[in-house]
């Protein structure tokens, strides 16, 4: 990812904010952004431009007191000087600045973290505020749009992990919750006060389906052990990522892996087998039973693995998630031969459960279909109203329950336009 440093002055009437704009760590380059009513001050005091690199007319953009770039008016918005970035008489790194708007600059640097912190240091010691990112893109969002709504569509849109995601949230700005916000304000006096009610649920429904499309699942492969839960996660990878073997407690910490499933992102978690009498053994296997229970607590879906070729099969773990119950090695028996198949059967009757061999792969186009259908991902269209930040969610949330008109239609107006 591109890295780099901004410079932003005005962003508040009367404060300079610096904020880095790219991801943390190591890479090629980093971008600074400067924005402010002080921000061309401040990137005169500590960048110079390049006598032999610098536009023909960078001349005319010289402060003569500093000889640095300072308050030059014609160094304007869609500008871009080659130059240093100076700590007094000592180079701090060669840089490109942008101008991208009244008082808003980008300093793209090289990507070392340490020379990114000198210049956000040096920006914050002529009295520069450091902000983050988010609060940064929201403030220019918000500048640009004048919109709440939109604002946070495009800081959530630039944050989505996946296309699908993108679009439903950009569908909110012209369809979806923009167009429930205007035309229940417009009807609110013929409204009945629990259809309002009615469609805020709604609206919440939704809401986990797109939380799902936009952060991404946490999938957690569960079961006894030995039932082929590592063999999966290797084949949902695609890749030799866990080790397998017949001994049964093989896997014992977690491990996890993020890949694409259908239209989302999926992190899949391998996790030690489930045993009351592994988990009686030693403090090691307990801890790993304890961390498997968690894991199951945090996921949005679990995928019970039992071998197939199991005698007297136990569905172990708590059902306040959505399960899918896959009968692995099922290349080693025929189904309907196995007693202990049947009796696991009846007693998770209306759980949804798929045949497959990890080992050979058979049966996982058909496992990702049964997972994609229970997290209902297929089932929000483009346009239908969600909420995607925790301000949106809290006003959705209580007009859930609020039955006054009269604050029921401001809550409506906030969710568009702000506090
Ligand atoms: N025949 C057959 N063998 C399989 C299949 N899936 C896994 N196995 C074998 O079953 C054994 C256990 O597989 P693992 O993936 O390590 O099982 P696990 O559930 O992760 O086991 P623990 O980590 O000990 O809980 C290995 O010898 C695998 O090769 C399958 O679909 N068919
Ligand atoms: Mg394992």
């Amino acid at each position: 990812m591109l890295r780099g440093v901004f410079i932003v002055i005005n962003m508040t009437k009367g404060i300079t904010q610096v904020c880095v704009l790219t991801g943390r760590g190591m890479s090629a380059i980093g971008s600074v952004a400067l924005c402010g009513d002080g921000a061309r001050e401040i990137l005169g005091s500590i960048f110079q431009t390049s006598k032999t690199k610098a536009r023909s007319d960078s001349e005319g953009m010289r402060n003569h007191a500093t000889d640095r770039v300072a308050a030059a008016p014609r160094f304007c918005s869609g500008d871009v000087l080659y130059g240093s970035i100076m700590d007094g008489q000592r180079i701090i790194d060669e840089v490109l600045v942008g101008c991208e708007g009244v008082d808003l600059f980008v300093i793209h640097c090289h990507g070392n973290p340490l020379l990114i912190e000198q210049v956000v240091k040096l920006c914050q010691a002529q009295g520069a505020e450091l902000v983050d990112s988010e609060t940064f893109s929201f403030q220019r969002f918000n500048r640009q749009t004048q919109c709440t709504l939109e604002a946070e569509v495009k800081l959530a849109a630039q944050q989505s992990a996946t296309l699908l995601g993108v679009k439903l949230l950009n569908s909110q700005i012209d369809s979806g919750l923009a167009k429930w916000v205007d035309e229940s304000s417009e009807n609110i006096e013929t409204l009945e006060m629990q259809d309002i009610q009615a469609q805020a649920k709604s609206i919440l429904q939704n809401s986990q389906i797109a939380e799902r499309i936009c952060r991404g699942v946490r999938i957690v492969i569960a079961g006894p052990p030995n039932s082929g839960k590592s063999t999966l996660l290797n084949a949902f990878s695609g890749r030799q990522e866990v080790i397998v073997s017949d001994k049964a407690g093989t896997t014992r910490d977690w491990v996890s892996v993020t890949c694409k499933l259908g239209p989302i992102q999926a992190e899949f978690v391998d996790t030690a087998g489930l045993d009351e009498v592994l988990a009686g053994k030693d403090l090691v296997e307990h801890t790993a039973q304890e961390i498997t229970k968690n894991l199951l607590d945090s996921c949005d879906m679990i995928v019970y693995v039992q071998d197939v070729t199991a005698v007297e099969p136990e569905l172990t773990i708590k059902m306040d998630k959505p399960v899918i119950v896959v009968y692995n090695k099922s290349d080693l028996v025929q189904e309907h031969k196995n007693p202990g198949t049947q009796e696991l059967k009846s007693k998770v009757s209306g759980l949804k459960s798929v045949h497959i061999s990890a080992k050979d792969n058979i049966g996982i186009d058909a496992l990702i279909e049964a997972l994609l259908s229970g997290l209902r991902v297929k089932e929000l269209p483009i346009g239908e109203p969600f909420v995607f930040t925790s301000r949106q969610r809290a006003i959705v949330e209580a007009l859930t329950s609020v039955s006054d008109k009269t604050v029921v239609s401001m809550m409506i107006k906030r969710l568009k336009c702000g506090d």
